[in-house]
C-alpha cells in the first residue's frame, strides 16, 4: 500500500491567500479511508499519529500571510540556539542529542491554582496551525506553520490573582546535552524572558509544540517554546520548562546582556534602528531579497493596542 497524503502546505499555494476550504486533516483523511474500506491494508499503522499527539492539526485561516511559507528544511539552517551553539546553521547537528521527552512546565507565582503540565497535559490543550512570520533581530526572517495554542488557555487554568503584572518564562539548561552553555559562559543560562500579562493574553501568543505538520523538532526549541510575532525573535524562548506569573517587571536574557540594545518590549519596528544596524529591511531566509520589515511585524492591527500608553523609541522597545 503506498499512499501519499500531500501535507496541507503542499497543496496551499505559496501565496497563503486560501480560501478555507482547502484545509486538509491527514488523521481526519485516514479515519474515512480506513472506514471506507480503501486502506484497510495499512491497519493500524494508518493511525500512528494520534498516540503521538496533535499533529497535524487544523490550520486557523484566520491569521494570513503576505508571502511564500519558508520551506521545511530552510527553516531549520538558520537557527538561533545558544544553549547549543551560536553558529546558526550548526544548530540543527549540535542539537541533534537533546533528548527532550519527557518534559515537565511549572507554573506558579501569582495564581490561584499553581500547576506541573506533563508532555501529555500540553498536548491535551486544543491546537491549530497558525501561519505567522518571524523576524528575528538579526534582520533575517522567515514564515512557517507554527502548531500550539493560545497562552491564553494554560493562564486560564492556572487563575492568575489581580497582582500578576507580568509572566516569566525560564528555558531548560541542561549542561551535558547543550555545549553552548560553556562555550558562552559571558551569559547567564538558562535563558529567561517575559511578557506583559496583556501581551501573554493576546490571541497573537502561543504555546508551540509542532511545525510543517509534526512536533517540534529540536533546533525549533521542542517540546515546548513561546511563539510571538509582532516581536523580535529572541522574545519566543524555546525549551521552556518554567512559567513564573509576577509582579514587577523581570529581567531578560538579552537586555542583560546589551542592556542599550535590546528593550522589554522588543517589538518589531522598523524605523527604530539596532545601534549596530538598520532594522528597515529583512532578508526571508532561502530568498536573496531584501524587503520592508512592518511595524510590529505586520500584526499592529491586533497588538497596537497593547501600546497606546508607551512610548517605544529606544533600541528594542
Ligand atoms: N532558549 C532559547 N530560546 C530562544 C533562543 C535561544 O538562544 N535560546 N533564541 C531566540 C532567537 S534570537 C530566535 S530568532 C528564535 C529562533 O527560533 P527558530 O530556531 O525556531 O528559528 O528563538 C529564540 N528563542
Ligand atoms: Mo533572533
Amino acid at each position: 500500500m503506498n499512499i501519499r497524503i500531500r501535507k496541507p502546505w503542499e497543496i496551499v499555494p505559496a501565496s497563503e491567500a486560501t480560501p478555507e476550504s482547502v484545509f486538509f486533516n491527514r488523521r481526519e483523511l485516514l479515519k474515512a479511508a480506513v472506514a471506507s474500506g480503501a486502506i484497510f491494508a495499512a491497519g493500524p499503522f494508518a493511525l500512528a499519529d494520534d498516540k503521538d499527539g496533535p499533529y497535524p492539526a487544523k490550520r486557523n485561516e484566520k491569521y494570513k500571510l503576505d508571502r511564500a511559507l519558508t520551506d521545511e528544511k530552510t527553516a531549520t539552517e538558520t537557527s538561533n540556539f545558544w544553549e547549543f551553539t551560536k553558529k546558526k546553521p550548526a544548530v540543527k547537528y549540535v542539537s541533534k542529542k537533546f533528548k527532550p521527552e519527557p518534559w515537565k512546565v511549572e507554573v506558579s507565582g501569582l495564581c490561584n491554582k499553581p500547576a506541573t503540565f506533563d508532555l501529555d497535559d500540553l498536548r491535551k490543550f486544543d491546537h491549530e496551525e497558525r501561519l505567522y512570520r518571524h523576524r528575528c533581530v538579526e534582520a533575517w526572517s522567515m514564515a512557517v506553520p507554527w502548531i500550539g495554542f493560545p497562552m491564553a488557555k494554560l493562564l486560564e487554568k492556572v487563575d492568575p490573582k489581580a497582582e500578576a503584572k507580568y509572566v516569566r518564562f525560564e528555558s531548560l539548561a541542561r549542561p551535558e546535552e547543550m555545549p553552548g552553555i560553556k562555550e558562552n559562559s559571558d551569559y547567564t543560562f538558562p535563558y529567561f524572558e517575559a511578557l506583559t500579562i496583556e501581551e501573554a493574553k493576546n490571541e497573537l501568543a502561543l504555546f508551540v509544540t509542532g511545525i510543517y505538520g509534526k512536533k517540534l523538532p529540536n533546533v525549533h526549541g521542542a517540546p515546548i517554546r513561546a511563539v510571538v510575532p509582532w516581536k523580535y525573535g529572541y522574545k519566543g524562548p524555546k525549551i521552556i520548562v518554567k512559567i513564573e506569573l509576577v509582579k514587577e517587571k523581570p529581567e531578560t536574557f538579552w537586555h542583560k546582556a546589551f542592556p542599550e540594545e535590546y528593550g522589554f518590549f522588543s517589538n518589531v519596528n522598523p524605523e527604530v534602528p539596532h545601534p549596530r544596524w538598520s532594522q528597515a529591511e529583512e532578508t526571508m531566509l532561502g530568498t536573496k531579497t531584501k524587503r520592508e520589515t512592518l511595524l510590529y511585524n505586520g500584526y499592529g492591527e491586533l497588538v497596537a493596542d497593547l501600546y497606546k500608553d508607551v512610548k517605544l523609541t529606544k533600541p528594542g522597545d
